[in-house]
């Protein structure tokens, strides 16, 4: 799901202005070292004939990819006003959650503060995926991780998802979202409104991951729309000072509980919730009551 985002989004910050990508490491980061021409840790061989192609990626430490980006925001401001250059950029951090929730979190909300022209894209993929799966701020209740494991003593992770999307509004990200590729009109709307500016747009992307979440190769498109339609990722849009919107979460609280467990069943990270029908029940409505609880909230933090 990440590389399909990333593909994407190459195609929509491809409007007529160069775009300057940094990336903290991540499996994002990982995926794109690979790509030639980029500046990878120094290894970069950018010549000004190639900064005129239609992007670059600064590959920079985990947890302050935000505040990178805001460097060259005012560098590539700085140079156009002074006419050394002849255009505006995009500029557009990239991250996990767990680079940008948990250990990247301070650099995340002093960027939404400072108010830097820039887009933030983060990855949720609730888990820190490449070094071996680890919990994050975002992992579902009951989810099996590196350190959540599932066992005789613990059902595994037992904290509810931190509200990012609420941090982010009330933080005071001028443009919030969050959208999948996988309702790709969706997904272009975010990122076409989050290039706009002129304040810190936060663009939230659910990713299923097959090797953290254990789920069969092809699912992946699935698993999102399951996730998003039974509520754990609402697609979500609010512009500062405009009421926002909550879509494509399911109705029914039944119709909700139907699909919450399809999308369990379909994962072994959730293997231990469904062994056995009373179980399973109870952990369902363990997920449920925090989905219409954050539902709720995200309905309020619409209309501020
Ligand atoms: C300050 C710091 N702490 C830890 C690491 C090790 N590290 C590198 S990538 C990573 C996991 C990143 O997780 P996330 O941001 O969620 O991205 P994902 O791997 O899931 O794409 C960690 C812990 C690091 N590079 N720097």
């Amino acid at each position: 799901m990440e590389a399909t985002a990333l593909s994407n989004l190459g195609k929509i910050t491809d409007n007529g202005k160069k775009t300057i990508f940094t990336i903290g490491t991540s499996c994002a980061e990982v995926s794109t070292l690979a790509w030639p021409g980029t500046v990878a840790w120094g290894r970069g061989n950018e010549t000004p004939a190639e900064f005129e192609k239609s992007f670059s990626i600064i590959h920079n430490v985990f947890e302050s990819a935000p505040t990178v980006a805001e460097a060259v925001r005012d560098v590539s401001d700085l140079l156009y006003e002074t006419g050394a250059f002849p255009y505006k950029v995009n500029v557009v951090s990239n991250s996990g959650d767990g680079g940008a929730l948990a250990i990247g979190l301070r650099s995340l909300l002093h960027t939404i503060h400072r108010r830097s022209n820039i887009m933030v894209i983060v990855m949720v993929n609730e888990v820190f995926a490449n070094t071996g799966f680890q919990y994050a701020p975002t992992s579902n209740l009951f989810a099996d991780s590196a350190t959540t494991p599932a066992g005789s003593l613990f059902p595994g992770n037992l904290e509810r998802p931190i509200d990012y999307l609420s941090l982010a509004v009330t933080a005071g990200a001028g443009f919030v979202a969050q959208a999948s590729p996988a309702f790709p009109q969706d997904f272009a709307q975010a990122v076409a409104m989050g290039l706009e500016g002129p304040h810190t747009s936060v663009i939230f992307v659910p990713s299923p991951c097959i090797s953290g979440w254990k789920f069969e190769d092809g699912k992946t498109a699935e698993l999102a729309r399951l996730g998003i339609r039974c509520g754990l990722y609402p697609t979500f849009f609010k512009e500062e000072g405009k009421e926002g919107i909550v879509k494509r979460v399911e109705e029914s609280h039944e119709k909700r509980k139907e699909l919450l467990l399809q999308f369990l069943s379909e994962q072994r990270r959730f293997a231990h919730v469904l062994t056995d029908a009373a179980k399973a029940n109870q952990m369902t409505l363990s997920i449920l009551a925090w989905i219409h609880e954050h539902l709720d909230r995200l309905q309020k933090i619409a209309k501020l």
